[in-house]
């Protein structure tokens, strides 16, 4: 009954939201999985401030205008040498993709605005196949084309998508097209004020999925709430034959069962289990799974464990566990750049290892799926995350629509990831009445998705004299009180910090979602000089010794694993352009405080064994 509550949910959030996006769908679950032909490499370009290519002199779309074609979806050639055509993919440049355009061409380094982007693939499309474009992010709007036809929109630039492209594929030689624009708008997710670069582009994979006529659109595999002895979700196919007999079979833990999908499509799942090795940071240990209908097969590598809060305590498997995290962006340090690969991810995720983490939270917004994939396997726990970020349009019913379209995208594509613990609605956003129900929307909505993990928003924090306290009505939908707060950096200093306490009135595990101050690797100065190395690690010491007085302390995640781009922090000798609060540099140095805090989480290590 229960399931069918949430699918219901889904259904009435995804329905909704899907239908404002113009025909981006949800995407298909474990695509990676899927049958595919990727379409990555180096796409041609053409950077187009004014959106000439999509509107007429009289700003008409040109889809929608009587000049003609003019559009540079319809990548004209020229018949002959007398034919006016303004524009060029051939003799235009190329750029990598996935990769932002920002890190790419110095003329784009602080672009906001339209690129379109076009690369050439053969498919040979086979009777009885269905096939799908996939887009793992672009950022942040994206009109698609396939052989000059619009597929639709999708605005959001953290999550995937795609469009059903059977029936419209060449035989032979296609061409997609994608105007990319990342322009910031007040009512858009984000909005236009935040503390990190605004890499534009197609930053994740693009793949053409093949998969049959009748498929396995979704499903989730996961222990049910709070009981190790259950697995618990659903499958969905999707096609024509929607009843089928599904078998989910986990080998290695002797598991075999069958079940029925209805009339739509889905079947719930319910299996007992014995006793498995469960998914922890210690042993990350991931099962083969396989969900097989008549027609179609998907195999998937997913851990089992279950994540739960009894009064201030979180325990994970059942045992208590201390958060011993890193606040983490989806940024390469060392070639300025949106992470570009597997690589790329796992020296991120060793370095916060390298600090004895077994916790990251991915701020502000939606890492991409491989990320959360290598967390999984590196055994690192997730806080995944929304860009509900400072001041949002919180009366706009299409940002709010919006948001939960985003949410959901999340939710849809990680929920049989085990390192996913916590999902978090948004960060820092200022208590009003219009902003409370836009937040307790979207707890809701995120609940209604899954039940099994905890539910949590990055709070501010209110300062009465000494005393240093959340006041937030949002907290009651919330299972941590989570929050950021920045003594002696944004207010007070190394000095007189330690004259502050913490009072947090909610009987919940406390987790510190940010804390921090920026330091200039290779600055020294003393422990009260800003910038410095030293007042860096000072700070991180201060913040122990008040952190360690909370009686429900049970996890942190300092701001930041590394230097980041910030076109906010302007600073020329300090910044560059750069927050600095990393705990490692530009260049991938340690700075004193990633020691500093390195020995904190070994001692809570051996507190938590
Ligand atoms: C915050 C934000 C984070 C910023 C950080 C800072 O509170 O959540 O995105 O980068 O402070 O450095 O000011």
């Amino acid at each position: 009954m229960l399931n069918r509550l949430y699918a219901a949910a889904l259904f009435a959030v995804s329905a909704a939201a899907w239908h404002a996006a113009a025909s981006a769908a949800p995407a298909l679950q474990n695509v990676q999985g899927r049958s595919h032909q990727n379409l990555d490499g180096r796409w041609h370009y053409i950077v187009d401030p004014y959106e000439t290519g999509y509107y007429d002199y009289r700003r008409k779309p040109y889809d929608q205008s009587d000049s003609g074609s003019g559009g540079f979806y319809d990548d004209r050639q020229p018949k002959d040498k007398s034919e006016f055509v303004e524009y060029s993919f051939d003799g235009s440049p190329t750029m990598a993709i996935p990769g932002d355009w920002n890190s790419q061409d110095a003329k784009l380094e602080l672009y906001e605005g339209t690129v379109w982007l076009r690369q050439r693939f053969d498919a040979a499309p086979k009777p009885g196949k269905r096939y799908f474009l996939y887009f793992g992010a672009v950022n942040y709007e994206a009109h698609v084309y396939l052989n000059g036809k619009k597929l639709g929109m999708h605005k959001g630039g953290f999550t995937p998508f795609q469009f059903e492209v059977t029936g419209k594929l060449n035989e032979g030689r296609n061409t997609v097209i994608v105007k990319a624009d990342n322009t910031r708008h007040a009512d858009e997710i984000p909005t236009v004020s935040t503390d990190w670069w605004n890499y534009g582009g197609i930053t994740r994979d693009v793949l053409l999925a093949e998969v049959p006529d009748t498929y396995i659109a979704d499903y989730k595999i996961q222990l049910a709430k709070g009981d190790r002895r259950r697995i618990e979700g659903y499958v969905q196919l999707d096609g024509s034959r929607k009843e089928q007999e599904i078998t989910v079979a986990i080998p290695e833990a002797n598991v075999s069962a069958k079940v029925r999908t209805d009339a739509n499509g889905r079947a719930t799942v319910r299996i007992p289990v014995g006793t498995l090795r469960y998914w922890s940071p210690e042993d990350p240990k991931l099962y083969g799974v396989t969900i097989a209908s008549n027609t179609d097969k998907v195999a998937d590598r997913i851990g089992f464990r279950t994540i739960e809060t009894r009064g201030r305590d979180i325990l994970l498997n059942g045992k208590s566990v201390f958060l011993r995290g890193v606040s983490v962006h989806e940024e390469n340090p060392l070639i300025p750049g949106r992470l570009r690969g597997a690589g790329d991810m796992r020296m991120i995720l060793q370095w916060a290892k390298d600090m004895n983490c077994n916790y990251v939270r991915l701020a502000h917004y939606p890492h991409s799926e491989e990320m959360i994939r290598l967390a999984d396997e590196m055994g690192l726990m997730v806080w995944a995350e929304v860009p509900v970020y400072w001041t949002i349009a919180w009366e706009n019913p299409a940002t709010l629509e919006n948001a939960q379209r985003q949410l959901t995208e999340l939710v849809v594509r990680d929920k049989n990831r085990a390192s996913v613990t916590v999902w978090s609605i948004g960060n820092e956003t200022p208590v009003s009445a219009p902003r409370n129900a836009f937040m307790g929307k979207l707890a809701d909505t995120v609940r209604a998705l899954d039940d099994t993990r905890l539910v949590g928003a990055a709070l501010e924090v209110h300062r009465k004299g000494a005393e240093i306290t959340v006041e937030d009505p949002l907290a009651d939908k919330l299972d941590l009180a989570s929050f950021n707060e920045y003594a002696g950096w944004y207010w007070a200093s190394n000095k007189d910090m330690l004259n502050f306490h913490f009072n947090i009135p909610y009987d919940k595990p406390v987790v510190i979602t940010e804390f921090g101050a920026d330091a200039l690797a290779g600055y020294h100065g003393d422990a009260d000089t800003r910038w410095s190395e030293e007042y860096q690690d000072q700070l991180y010491k201060n913040q122990f010794t008040m952190l360690e007085a909370i009686p429900g302390l049970r996890g942190m995640t300092p701001w930041v694993l590394v230097d980041f781009r910030s076109p906010r922090r302007p600073h020329p000798y300090y910044q560059d352009f750069w927050n600095r609060k990393g705990l490692i540099s530009q260049s991938g140095k340690p700075k004193q405080a990633f020691h500093t805090l390195k020995a904190y989480y070994d001692r809570k290590a051996q507190q938590y064994k």
